[in-house]
């Protein structure tokens, strides 16, 4: 302990029940700031608040492998995850300014003001930033945060012995909880009040009107679906469709003031097309299941959607461009989104007369906000990552040489076609059926190329056909049954599909990184009983 510097700043000398409370101001400090952001942000734009700019900077700078084990092991907590790991760190450094600030009130200040600059650093330079206005709600934050700290500090080293000192520590127990709940009550409004920009986003899609097909989807075969509990169904609801994405917060697009920009290599005239503009095109429905290329084998990443769009080929041809085996310039096109995600798509593939789509619906709605609304790609056949560009704002005809998307330097391939996959849904693994039949069933997928064959196993017996559901169409999953005569004791079941080409699944399981994983589904179960 230095006297000299207490007696400089006329303090008395800082106990630890000091230094206790002045740790947990840091802590109250930091937390206030944080609040206080959050309301600014939730009034300008909820992803400019300092904790989600840092998270999406952690993102974009997490190496894949990193993040592919992410989303393996937290599934669609892994955002949460990552926002609680971010918070826990800010608590760790806040203690530490709390302490500092009760040395030097100044310096503690400045150290909250240093990161409200860096939330504010992180928060202008995301892609999707493009305004000044997103280094705001870091900076007032931590103008609040830096203000509570020098308040704060100065109660506890306030001059004075004895019975002052206990009043010092009420007062600033009194200061710092009327803080804290204050920002807490405040932060709560701002997020249950949605914001101006947001309202007109909600309103934007409840107005919207889905044009009638020109083109409608067959209806699904009866068939298609078949009457197995557990099985998952052959169209997914929209609430159950699974959802991967690097949006911390959901984008929230106006569709009134959505734009599509259509340009570069070999586009004759640029287009632009509003909402309306696309809709009023010759719009086809579709059946189309889409995967994504971090689904494991028998993983849940996948799921099958009727969906209404503008085949793209049709603007594409509009517009001039011709694919490579055309003489065509460019070889690749890159979608953007409005929050700076970039997915570069054959071109060859989006013109060879699949239905590769500019999607507004899905089973019968307007696309969900967290599945892209108002316009996503869809194309069958590629994952995801290569082709479904959700809350898409511009496509451009490009090169893969010239041009990397951004999964590319993050370790994937440039070029993913969807590999066949089959998955048991039941029974569950370490299910515990009773013996006697047992109807083994579930999915199995092989985009545009279709499924042609399932076979199931029993332990190390023969491969048994399946039966197969009615093909929707080959840009579609099919569902498939087995019914096992079940004898007690512990089996494992089994799965392989042959596609339409006639190339069965390969046993040997593979790593999802660069281009999605292969090999077979099993599931091991205790049958009970006789
Ligand atoms: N803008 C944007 N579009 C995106 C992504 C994304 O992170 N951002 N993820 C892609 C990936 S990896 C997949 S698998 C699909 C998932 O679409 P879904 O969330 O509607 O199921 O969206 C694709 N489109
Ligand atoms: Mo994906």
């Amino acid at each position: 302990m230095n006297p000299t510097r207490t007696a400089q700043d006329g303090g008395r000398e800082p106990t630890r029940t000091d230094r206790l409370l002045a740790a947990l101001g840091g802590l109250v400090a930091a937390y206030v700031s944080l609040a206080v952001a959050d309301l600014v942000a939730s009034r300008v734009r909820p992803e400019a608040g300092p904790v989600l700019a840092i998270g999406d900077a952690v993102v974009d700078r997490t190496p894949a492998a990193l993040k592919d084990w992410a989303i393996r092991t937290f599934g669609e907590s892994d955002k949460a995850v990552l926002l609680l790991g971010i918070l826990c760190l800010l608590a760790l450094l806040a203690l530490g300014i709390g302490l500092l600030a009760l040395r030097h009130r100044l310096l503690g200040a400045a150290a909250v003001a240093v990161f409200g600059g860096l939330g504010a650093l992180a928060a202008v330079s995301r892609p999707d930033s493009d305004s000044a206005l997103d280094a705001v709600p870091s900076l007032v934050g931590a103008a609040a945060g830096a203000l509570l700290l020098y308040v704060l500090t100065g109660v506890l080293r306030a001059p004075g012995p004895g019975s002052a000192a206990r009043q010092d520590r009420r007062r600033f127990l009194v200061v710092a909880a009327s803080t804290g709940l204050a920002a807490t009550g405040a932060a709560a409004l701002g997020r249950t009040v949605a914001s101006p920009a947001e309202e007109d986003a909600v309103a934007s899609r409840a107005a919207v009107r889905l044009p009638r097909p020109a083109s409608p989807a067959p209806p699904v075969p009866a068939g298609a679906q078949l009457n197995v509990p557990g099985i998952s169904p052959f169209v997914t609801p929209n609430r159950d469709f699974y959802r991967v994405d690097t949006a911390l917060v959901v984008p929230k697009v106006d569709a009134g003031r959505w734009r599509l920009r259509l340009h570069g290599g070999g586009v004759r005239e640029e287009i632009t097309l509003t909402l309306r503009e696309l809709m009023a095109r010759r719009t086809v429905e579709r059946d189309i299941t889409l995967a994504c290329v971090s689904n494991e084998v028998g993983g849940p990443y996948v799921g099958n959607a009727r969906w209404l769009g503008v085949p793209l080929a049709d603007l594409l041809r509009e517009a001039g461009v011709r694919p490579p085996s055309e003489g065509g310039p460019a070889d690749q096109l890159v979608a953007r989104s409005v929050d700076g995600m970039t997915i570069g798509t054959p071109v060859e593939d989006v013109m060879d007369g699949r239905d590769a789509l500019l999607a507004f619906g899905m089973n019968g709605e307007p696309l969900p906000f967290t599945h892209g609304f108002p316009v996503r790609m869809i194309v069958p056949g590629l994952y995801g990552y290569v082709s479904a560009c959700k809350w898409i704002e511009s496509v451009e005809l490009t090169t893969f040489d010239a041009y990397d998307a951004y999964w590319v330097p993050r370790g994937w391939a440039a070029e993913a076609p969807v590999k066949t996959q089959s998955r048991i849904d039941t029974p569950r693994p370490f299910g515990r059926p009773a013996a006697g039949t047992v109807m083994v069933a579930g999915v199995a997928w092989a985009q545009h190329r279709g499924i042609r064959r399932v076979e199931v196993r029993v332990d190390d017996g023969p491969w048994q056909d399946a039966r197969l559901a009615a093909e929707d169409s080959r840009d579609t999953w099919r569902q498939w049954t087995y019914p096992w005569a079940a004898t007690s004791g512990r089996h494992t079941l089994t799965v392989r599909a042959t596609d339409g080409t006639g190339t069965t699944q390969p046993e040997r399981r593979t790593d999802t990184m660069p281009d999605g994983a292969q090999g077979w589904h099993s599931v091991v179960v205790t049958v009970e009983g006789a």
